[in-house]
């Protein structure tokens, strides 16, 4: 059977696009930048955008369209008889892990979405967003449901494939995600504390640039943001056609997800020192902060339904591509088809889920890493191990396992000092560099 393409290269983008903007560039974006400082995490997170997560997605594209197969089956076949599949095998297992933990998340933007819907969150609840979200995410079945929902809408989407499922899906939600994002900023820009807000995210503390944390939660968030490391690229990339080509969409795509970032943090920080919220409140910032500023506001309540539709839009996806990944590997094989290694993906993912959820409740005890939960610990595990790693090997099968002639060839790039610029870090700056602040942080713990 002839495999999947997009039907346009646009559709190819927008689908990127839709992987890397997602609940990492609103909720993890957000109080990232806001435990780091701000306008100084966010000067080196585009630093890091442009030197290494644009180079090193155009990597991970150039695998994909010239291995034509998904994450394991490409490294098989430009690499036959070594290792290097496991980089792919790492990838399946990286993304598996990551849409298990985030599906949790997304449930619970769905449920707050349906709660602004019905108006329920429109006011305070009694105890404040912080009582009701802790005494929420404890109970065992509630945010299952809503999991579990999620998890469907994404499983019925993938089941449709790439063009009729995927691309469709991303061409309404991408420009519909786009736009929402835009009213809201212009919505927070016209708030009292707007201004604060503004010099909190562009005014930089120049002495916070000497600090270590900054760069490695830096670097982190940029890979996470632009999904590179996880295959979840390399397998939309090898779904193109032979004619569309990679570097100008890569481009576009890098610098889109960061504009969303951006304007995430437009929407977010304003309205945060307009109401008196703390920008280092952490990952519950979106969930409870965000929230108890809606209810202090006029109109807070529609504020909220924007908001939380944005999150679930953008986090749906993200979590389609995170799905591809196994599923194009199980496709292929187990000879399953596409419907049936959806739903047995699907249910895979759903179940590790089912523990991060229940380690907020019944399960709070059990921690992994260190002192953290279940989803902090998967959080860390992928994080700080699976996408740096994933990155660097991906970054290594092309500077050095690929001849020089054959890295720039698959990369499409035309422009010679371009070329070798691009050669030069994923030859030696990537590698070098991802080993040194793994190192550092190491030493710093
Ligand atoms: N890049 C996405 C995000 O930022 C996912 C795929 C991790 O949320």
């Amino acid at each position: 059977m002839k495999r999947d393409e997009w039907k346009s290269r646009l559709g190819f983008m927008l689908a990127a696009m839709g992987s890397a903007v997602g609940l990492g560039n609103i909720w993890r974006f957000s109080y990232v930048a806001g435990e780091n400082g701000g306008a100084t995490f966010l000067l080196i997170y585009i630093f890091f955008i442009l030197a290494f997560g644009i180079p090193l997605l155009l990597t991970e594209f150039s695998i994909g369209k010239a291995g034509k197969k998904d994450a394991v089956g490409s490294f098989m076949r430009l690499a036959p008889g070594t290792k290097w599949h496991w980089t792919g095998v790492m990838g399946v297992i990286g993304g598996t892990l990551i849409l298990s933990f985030y599906s949790v998340v997304c449930g619970w933007s769905l449920y707050y979405l349906f709660h602004y819907l019905i108006g329920d969150f429109w006011t305070e609840p009694t105890g404040g967003f912080g009582q009701s979200f802790e005494n929420w995410t404890s109970t065992t079945w509630e945010p299952l449901f809503w999991q579990f929902l999620f998890m469907i809408a994404v499983v019925l989407v993938v089941i449709r494939g790439i063009k009729r499922g995927i691309e469709r899906a991303n061409l309404i939600a991408m420009p519909a995600l786009a736009i929402l994002m835009v009213v809201l900023a212009v919505y927070s820009l016209t708030l009292d504390g707007a201004s604060e807000g503004l010099a909190f995210l562009f005014t930089p503390d120049w002495s916070q640039f000497g600090n270590p944390q900054v760069y490695l939660a830096a670097m982190g968030q940029a890979f996470f943001s632009l999904s590179i490391g996880i295959g979840g690229m390399l397998t939309y990339a090898s779904y193109l056609k032979s004619n569309d080509r990679l570097p100008t969409a890569t481009v576009g795509i890098g610098i889109m997800d960061t504009v969303f970032a951006v304007i995430a943090g437009i929407v977010i920080f304003p309205a945060v020192f307009s109401f008196g919220g703390d920008v280092t409140d952490g990952p519950p910032l979106v969930f409870i902060t965000l929230p108890s500023i809606f209810a202090s506001m006029p109109a807070g309540g529609l504020v909220g339904i924007g908001f939380f539709a944005l999150l679930v839009m953008a986090a749906y996806s993200s979590a389609l591509s995170m799905l591809e990944v196994p599923v194009a590997y199980v496709h292929r094989t187990l000879g399953l088809s596409r419907k049936a290694a959806a739903i047995v993906c699907g249910t895979v993912i759903f179940a590790i889920g089912v523990t991060v959820s229940l380690g907020y409740g019944i399960w709070s005890h059990v921690t992994i890493v260190e002192n953290k939960n279940i989803l902090d610990s998967i959080d860390y595990i992928t994080g700080n191990y699976i996408l740096p790693l994933g990155t660097m090997l991906m970054a290594i099968f092309v500077g050095w396992y690929w001849t020089k002639d054959q890295a720039i060839k698959r990369s499409e790039i035309n422009t010679p000092i371009l070329q070798s610029s691009w050669y030069f870090i994923i030859r030696y700056i990537v590698p070098v560099a991802i080993l040194v602040i793994a190192i550092t942080s190491i030493v710093d713990k």
